[in-house]
């Protein structure tokens, strides 16, 4: 897989990241993408799944279900079709609101996400699409 790093940001299949360097609630890690000219990062394949656990991090992903308890949505308004949950998530665990979705520490494990609270500070993954226009 081809990888071009460049300003912090790293290259992948048309798509630009850039990863914190500290952590944040969910919006305000949403609101630092949206300045930047991205959006929390939308994982809407395989290779892309397998791309983000080469980070090695515990990361905010753009995958919510504030809306609508038990709808996850991704932050570009799409449904949640393919996922990548680790066993027994997403639990709203011990009956916690856990309405945002992160990547667990389990780099090993292709199931890795998990639901936790909005308000958890946690680093983030930006992705900004790179689109040719005309
Ligand atoms: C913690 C939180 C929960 C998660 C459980 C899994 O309590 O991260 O979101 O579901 O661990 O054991
Ligand atoms: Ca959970």
């Amino acid at each position: 897989m081809a990888e071009y790093s460049h300003h912090g940001w790293v290259y992948f299949n048309d798509s630009f990241y850039y990863i914190s360097a500290w952590g944040n609630s969910w919006q305000d890690s949403r609101e630092d993408c949206l300045q930047r000219g991205a959006d929390l990062v939308i994982i809407n394949s395989k290779e892309e799944q397998e791309f983000m656990r080469q980070f090695k991090k515990h990361v905010w992903i753009g995958l919510t279900d504030r809306e609508t308890e038990g709808v996850w949505e991704w932050v570009d308004g799409t449904p949640l079709t393919t996922s990548y949950w680790d066993a027994n998530e997403p639990n709203s665990h011990e009956g916690i609101d856990e309405d945002c979705g992160e990547i667990k520490l389990h780099y090993d494990d292709e199931n890795n996400w998990n639901d936790v609270s909005c308000t958890v500070q946690n680093i983030w993954i930006c992705e900004k699409k790179f689109t040719l226009t005309q």
